[in-house]
């Protein structure tokens, strides 16, 4: 049972397959005036903040708690280390609010114990583009689980999304919750097979030795592909023409504008990379790729403390093959020094993931939206969002 998800406007367990329910907002927006204007009470013991990612202090509290307590795989060998800089990207996205970096303080020490996120977005579901929040960056302190904070930190950043007159949100979690609109699974490309091994993230094959290992997962030096280069300022408009025409497929997707684009797309040092392909006869953009640079840190290993992950992003082919693409995607993330690329089987990935030598990870990835009923499940391939 979720004593704290019943009472919230998700999609219930006890709903799925009820066809008789709409398709469409689960509770009605209200006026802002009956939105709860105080903060939700924490435990006395605790205090609310509002985090500023401009500060580098405060950017470093952040850091340093997701850094110690943030997501771990099932075995606790790897946790999620997300970069400063990264964390300044995903929080500050055009038109972003401050108050919805959500920190708690203990009172007497002032330390950073947890953290939520809130970043607006727009995400057509079907037919309607609905502006939402995106939750992420759920975070209490190992020392504070199953006290209960999460569902105060939820309805907290809730209130605080109410009051900009936003009535949904799409997150992603690693366990299951009321209810997933589709279940994704994570797919790892190997790209430095021998350290991959050693640190336990992957195991040699049956009948594989560690040389016949290396040379399977081998790579060409560049890419192949001509006309394929970096995203550049320049190439905004035509990327996001490119994107918007790819997305409208998916039943749930993104809808970005060229700001978006500006912001989610455009190449980053050590947290976003985009490539295209430019024919070189008419030099039109025919072809995209990105990938953002999500390392983790390997706990307990005397040899290597961190492994270096490429996470595919957004991808769209309409002259390239999606296996040659990506392929190129796998050579310039190799170049780069990535030990691995992990991509997910949402939008048209299923189409290259077995070809292109990745295998399934023992991780999934649930999607799910807040006060927005869907009739019935998407199929990951159906789905054209990536959360950071
Ligand atoms: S997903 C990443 C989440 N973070 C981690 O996994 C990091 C490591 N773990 C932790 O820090 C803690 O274990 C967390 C829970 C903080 C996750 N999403 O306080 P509790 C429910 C939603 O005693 P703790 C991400 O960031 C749980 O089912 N709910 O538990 C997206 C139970 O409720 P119920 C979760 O372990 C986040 C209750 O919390 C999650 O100390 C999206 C227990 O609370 C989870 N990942 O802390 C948040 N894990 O009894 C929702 C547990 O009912 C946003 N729970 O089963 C919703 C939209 C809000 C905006 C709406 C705007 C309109
Ligand atoms: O990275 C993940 N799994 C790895 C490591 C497993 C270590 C032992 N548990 C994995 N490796 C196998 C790779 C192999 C390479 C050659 C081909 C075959 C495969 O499977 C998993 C994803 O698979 N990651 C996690 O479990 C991290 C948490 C995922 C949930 C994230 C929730 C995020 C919330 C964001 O809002």
């Amino acid at each position: 049972t979720h004593k704290f998800w019943e009472t919230q406007p998700v999609g219930q367990f006890k709903d799925i397959g009820d066809t008789s329910l709409p398709e469409g907002p689960i509770e009605p927006a209200t006026p802002l005036s009956e939105v709860k204007q105080e903060p939700y009470n924490l435990p006395s013991v605790y205090e609310w903040t509002t985090c500023d990612m401009n500060s580098d202090d405060m950017c470093s509290e952040v850091y340093n708690l997701l850094k110690n307590n943030y997501v771990e795989d099932d075995e606790n060998m790897f946790r999620f280390n997300y970069s400063k800089e990264f964390l300044r990207w995903a929080l500050r996205p055009p038109g972003y609010y401050q108050s919805w970096h959500i920190g708690v303080r203990a009172k007497t020490s002032k330390k950073l114990v947890a953290f939520i996120s809130g970043v607006p977005a727009r995400i057509r579901v079907r037919d309607e583009v609905v502006k939402m929040a995106e939750i992420n960056f759920l975070c209490v302190h190992k020392k504070l689980r199953s006290k209960r904070l999460a569902p105060v930190m939820i309805k907290e950043v809730t209130r605080r999304v109410h009051l900009e007159n936003i009535w949904q949100a799409a997150y992603t979690a690693g366990v299951i919750l009321p209810t997933p609109i589709t279940t994704c699974q994570y797919w790892h490309r190997s790209l430095n097979p021998k350290k991959l091994i050693d640190v336990g993230f992957s195991r040699l094959g049956a009948r594989m030795t560690m040389s016949r290992t290396i040379k399977l997962y081998k790579l060409p030096d560049a890419p192949i592909t001509p006309g394929f280069r970096k995203m550049e300022p320049r190439d905004v408009p035509a990327v996001t023409r490119l994107l918007r025409n790819y997305l409208s497929q998916f039943g749930v997707a993104t809808d970005f504008d060229e700001n978006d684009v500006e912001h989610w797309l455009l190449p980053r040092e050590d947290v976003v990379d985009s490539y295209l392909v430019e024919s070189p006869e008419t030099h039109d953009v025919t072809d995209f790729c990105s990938f953002y640079t999500l390392p983790s840190t390997i706990l307990g290993n005397p040899n290597y403390t961190t492994l270096k992950a490429a996470y595919s992003y957004y991808n769209v082919a309409t002259q390239t093959s999606f296996l040659q693409l990506m392929n190129d995607a796998l050579i310039v993330s190799k170049q780069k020094g990535f030990d691995v690329f992990n991509a997910l089987d949402v939008m048209h990935n299923e189409s290259f993931l077995k070809e292109l030598k990745f295998g399934p990870g023992d991780g999934q990835l649930h999607y799910y939206l807040y006060n927005y009923r869907l009739k019935s499940a998407l199929k990951p391939a159906e789905l054209g969002l990536v959360l950071l």
